[in-house]
């Protein structure tokens, strides 16, 4: 368990345990040719000569990049009274598959209970599986006297950001007290508040409408939660950080209203900041009327939206209003877990997979020029590690980072096929859809996991990444 303010550059001179030779370098502030040398798990040099006899991998015409990081996954979940399909061996592995040496899991208090017991659990859940580095933000249902102390506690322990919910009244909702609350010992304690922003209320009085009507199909999940639903919850979520005077990270923000309102709270001189996910960026709210009920494939929260919000969203990446692209990894069946729901949408379990597709789906708004490589490599990787504590240990190429790299072939062109992917899910979000560009090979801390797309790793290798205290940027 090392924590991530260990940072601490290698000197130069120490003996290379491997050498990544003939690639380029690729990080968020530039591109050069350069050949790396990787002692003690870390990057030791970047360009100049090595002795030829030492182990080395051929990068010759792909992209040396730091390892993916993705601030948003749901391994091990039990939400919506279901288990997921991915455990963290299954789920880690996928990601690694997919160019991602990094993810921060969400770790759920239960009603009721303790955050270390929370811990505890999630501890137990990926301890002996992770194939790659984990941390956890914690998400709170029930705040008691207990948990708002202990809350100010957990950034002692690395775990320096909480999420709650605006949404799912009965199961996860909190109400703007609680959010008050944990806002503020957020603020006391350097850790950074995540919300689902939805307006509860608002999504299940609609949801119920519908129903009532007869409207039970998926698509009636899409229709009974507006962009409205979310901006309104946006916009108070911002305000209710405004008041206590701290930050605040929206997680998977989808629309045009919800960053107009994130935009202006950013020139109001508020540390607002959003992510947005894979899926918002090329699934459409008309993906959920595909037929034979396999609209449920695409049911998740917010739902997906529209051609001209992608557009938005793309935008603002290349723009750098959104901080990062994560994945929201959940692995709901279609066939066991979101088929409870096929006589009533409200019972389709919210979320869909997407750890090991996010990097190549991203890059093809390299390819469409939509942003650049170096905004692909900080939005994928440098970017999610700065805002929650883990850069430059991760998140970049530099002497002294730990050696998680991607080698990314941009000439190698896939077809996206669930039965190719590597976690334990029925289908793919992004089934049929060709790509190019892929992660080839992948190590983590100096060792490598993925060779030409295949885990050669071995699950449990992945540690617990003890997270710095937030920065506010203002
Ligand atoms: N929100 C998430 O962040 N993930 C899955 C479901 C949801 O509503
Ligand atoms: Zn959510
Ligand atoms: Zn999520």
């Amino acid at each position: 368990m090392r924590p991530s303010g260990d940072f601490n550059p290698t000197p130069q001179e120490q003996p290379m345990d491997l050498v990544v030779r003939n690639g380029t370098v690729v990080t968020a502030s530039g591109v050069s040719k350069a050949d790396l040398g990787i002692a003690d798990g870390r990057i030791a040099q970047i360009g100049g000569d090595f002795a030829r006899d030492l182990p080395a991998i051929d990068a010759a015409g792909c992209f040396v990049m730091p390892g993916g990081i993705d601030v948003h996954t749901h391994l091990d979940s039990t939400d919506f009274n279901t288990q997921s399909a991915d455990n963290f061996e299954t789920g880690t592995i996928a990601a690694a598959c997919g160019g991602t040496t990094t993810v921060i899991d969400f770790c759920a208090q239960a009603h009721g209970q303790s955050l270390a017991d929370a811990i505890a659990n999630w501890d137990s859940k990926a301890g002996d599986k992770a194939a790659i580095d984990y941390g956890y933000h914690i998400i709170i249902v029930d705040m008691n006297d207990a948990v708002f102390e202990e809350l100010g506690t957990l950034p002692e322990k690395g775990i320096t950001s909480f999420k709650l919910f605006m949404a799912y009244r009965g199961m996860n909702m909190i109400d703007d007290v609680t959010l008050l609350k944990a806002l503020d010992q957020a603020k006391r304690s350097g850790a950074l508040v995540m919300v689902h922003a939805e307006n509860g209320d608002a999504a299940d009085y609609l949801r119920d409408k519908f129903v009532a009507e007869g409207k039970t199909e998926p698509y009636y999940h899409a229709l009974s939660r507006p962009s409205r639903v979310e901006s309104e919850a946006t916009a108070r979520a911002i305000a209710l950080a405004e008041i206590v005077g701290t930050s605040i990270y929206v997680v998977h923000l989808t629309c045009a209203d919800a960053l107009d309102e994130l935009i202006r709270a950013k020139r109001r001189g508020v540390d607002a900041m959003a992510e947005t996910c894979t899926q918002y960026l090329y699934l459409t709210k008309e993906d959920l009327a595909r037929p034979d009920f396999e609209g449920a494939k695409f049911v998740f929260t917010p739902p997906a939206r529209t051609v001209e919000d992608q557009e938005v969203l793309w935008d603002a990446l290349a723009n750098r209003v959104l901080e990062t692209v994560s994945s929201d990894h959940c692995s709901w069946l279609f066939k066991g877990h979101k088929d409870k729901g096929k006589d009533d949408f409200r019972k389709i379990p919210n979320g869909a997979p997407g750890v090991e597709e996010r990097l190549m789906m991203v890059y093809q708004g390299v390819n469409e020029g939509r942003i650049s490589l170096t905004e692909f490599v900080d939005l994928v990787a440098t970017r999610p590690a700065q805002v929650f504590g883990m850069f430059p240990k991760k998140g970049t190429i530099a002497v002294g980072s730990d050696a998680d790299i991607v080698i990314w072939d941009p000439e190698a062109e896939f077809t996206i096929t669930q039965s190719a992917m590597n976690n334990a899910m029925d289908y793919s979000s992004y089934e049929g859809h060709a790509v190019k560009g892929l992660p080839r090979d992948v190590l983590l801390r100096g060792k490598q996991i993925v060779r030409d797309r295949e885990y050669i790793g071995t699950p449990g290798e992945g540690e617990f990444l003890r997270r710095d205290r937030y920065v506010p940027r203002n």
